[in-house]
């Protein structure tokens, strides 16, 4: 577990959000494959509840009802339609599993039709009665809610957020979680995100991942295990850290967000030139354990960890490419780039008041394909400066950092190698700098302004000599005050 292997060329996952398995599958065929995406995370495939108020929030599928497979997404069949046609052109499918609870309190009918009762620890279509989850025996808090994250055995016995908490102890619980997950790997997905990490006993989940199958021969080698990231907030400061996590799978890192936001926002004084050792240099866990985005479902509306002051979003989108382009030029973990929807957004007292809004014209039909720019979808993943940033990556991949420079304050560039070199200017005056790129010499096409389409520049170009130097010039009233050159 924790490895990776994506085909070669491509080496960034998108997290494809709230989007039906139908869109999933038609993105894989005619972009994703193409860009250099390597895999596609997809929002929970099983059985969810069904929230009327407010009304179907994204937040409802954080709350399962059983391991059947009809979801907002789609059914079944549409889920399988997406795998094949993801992993027939080369695009791994990763599953948002969320293994550490069912519903919250109440009781209803799922998005499969079958009917749970949170308040009577029943969901008879797993099924799951009362004796599989965790109750006052594991759980000491009379609300049998987490109340302290400081007491390690609340944080992981007792309830996030009323949410009926599994006994993942348990043989049988493990067994059905395990089945749950068998089944999808059968179906050809070829790893998990797995939700709330940190409120599971890692022995628990390692006995889980211990029953898991290999991938399916159809497209993946034989003897290979899924791809495991946990999603672990560590922000420093609780007893339960990354660490425990990174021997059975890659970890969700919270800090880089946070942090580039925070440098990019210029927040408490931080710099762009503090980037020059951003990772491991940072107290960030090393970075071949970690998976690194800049914000994320959770984050983006102020769930999770970041707050709004520091995570950054599709709402700030000049700042935001400059983060995704940095988060895609630097070296540090497997990169994730968030895909969202639109909604009205509207911040009071720190808490955004739209927060629950779910997918656009849910609750319509149910059938709501994601047409990229069309609506609501935002599909960051095709802004082109965030696509040609995937490409850059994906060529970078295996050179090191050289060349740094910076002002000492908010200008920063740097080369991977002799193989590319990004440069961005986030001060309120023009950069004209004279500077080493790494590069062999010739006439490149800045992929920030433009596309290098067969040849021919829609961008900038910029003109390296011979040993290597070039007159880097980016005014700061650019729309994105930064370039991006590599060689192929
Ligand atoms: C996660 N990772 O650990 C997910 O990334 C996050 O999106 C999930 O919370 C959380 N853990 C549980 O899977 C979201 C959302 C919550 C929401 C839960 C359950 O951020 O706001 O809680 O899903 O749907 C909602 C209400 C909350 C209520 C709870 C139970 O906001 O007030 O608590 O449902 O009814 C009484
Ligand atoms: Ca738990």
């Amino acid at each position: 577990y924790g490895t990776y292997d994506c085909p070669s060329g491509s080496d960034v996952m998108v997290h494809l959000f709230e989007w039906t398995h139908a869109s999933v599958a038609d993105e894989c065929e005619r972009f994703l494959s193409e860009n250099g995406f390597c895999a596609v995370q997809v929002s929970p495939p099983n059985e969810h509840r069904v929230i009327d108020d407010p009304w179907r929030p994204w937040y409802q599928r954080y709350q399962p009802v059983s391991y059947s497979m009809t979801s907002r997404s789609g059914n079944e069949l549409e889920f399988l339609d997406m795998v094949n046609r993801c992993n027939d052109v080369g695009v791994r499918v990763y599953v948002d599993a969320v293994i550490n609870h069912m519903t919250g309190g109440g009781f209803g009918v799922g998005s499969d039709g079958s009917v749970w009762s949170g308040d009577g620890l029943d969901y008879p279509s797993v099924p799951f009665g009362s004796t599989d989850f965790n109750g006052a025996n594991e759980c000491s808090t009379s609300s049998l809610e987490i109340e302290n994250y400081q007491d390690v055995i609340q944080v992981r016995n007792c309830r996030l957020l009323g949410l009926r908490d599994l006994k993942l102890a348990k043989d049988y619980v493990r067994g059905k979680v395990a089945e749950y997950l068998n089944k999808l790997v059968g179906y050809g997905v070829a790893g998990f995100r797995v939700d709330a990490s940190k409120h599971m006993w890692p022995g628990d989940m390692q006995n889980i991942f211990n029953r898991l199958n290999n991938l399916n021969t159809r497209w993946f080698p034989s003897n290979t295990k899924p791809f495991i990231y946990q999603e672990v907030i560590d922000m420093g400061g609780e007893p339960i850290t990354a660490s425990e996590y990174t021997s059975m799978g890659r970890v969700t890192e919270f800090k880089y967000g946070k942090n580039l936001g925070d440098c990019i926002r210029k927040n408490n004084g931080e710099k762009i030139s503090y980037l020059k050792n951003f990772g491991e240099g940072w107290g960030f866990m090393s970075g071949v354990d970690a998976v690194s985005f800049v914000d994320n479902h959770d984050n983006q509306r102020g769930h999770g960890a970041g707050g709004f002051g520091s995570i950054l979003t599709f709402f700030e989108d000049r700042w935001y490419k400059m983060a995704n382009a940095f988060l895609l030029a630097w070296p540090y973990g497997y990169p994730r780039i968030m895909s969202s929807y639109n909604w009205p957004r509207n911040i009071v007292g720190g808490t955004d008041q739209n927060d629950w809004v779910g997918p656009p014209d849910n609750g319509a039909g149910d059938t709501d394909y994601a047409v990229c720019f069309n609506g609501d979808w935002i599909c960051e993943h095709r802004w082109r400066q965030i696509t040609n940033m995937v490409h850059f990556h994906n060529a970078v991949i295996n050179a090191v950092v050289q060349n740094w420079w910076d002002n000492g304050e908010n200008m920063i560039a740097f080369s991977r190698g002799n193989i590319g070199f990004l440069a961005m200017n986030n001060e309120n005056y023009d950069m004209n700098e004279w500077l080493q790129t790494g590069l062999p010499g010739g006439v490149y096409c800045d992929i920030i302004s433009g596309d290098d389409v067969l040849g021919a520049c829609t961008g900038k170009t910029i003109t390296v000599n011979a040993n290597g130097f070039a007159q880097v010039t980016i005014s700061s009233g650019d729309s994105d005050p930064m370039i991006a050159i590599y060689f192929r």
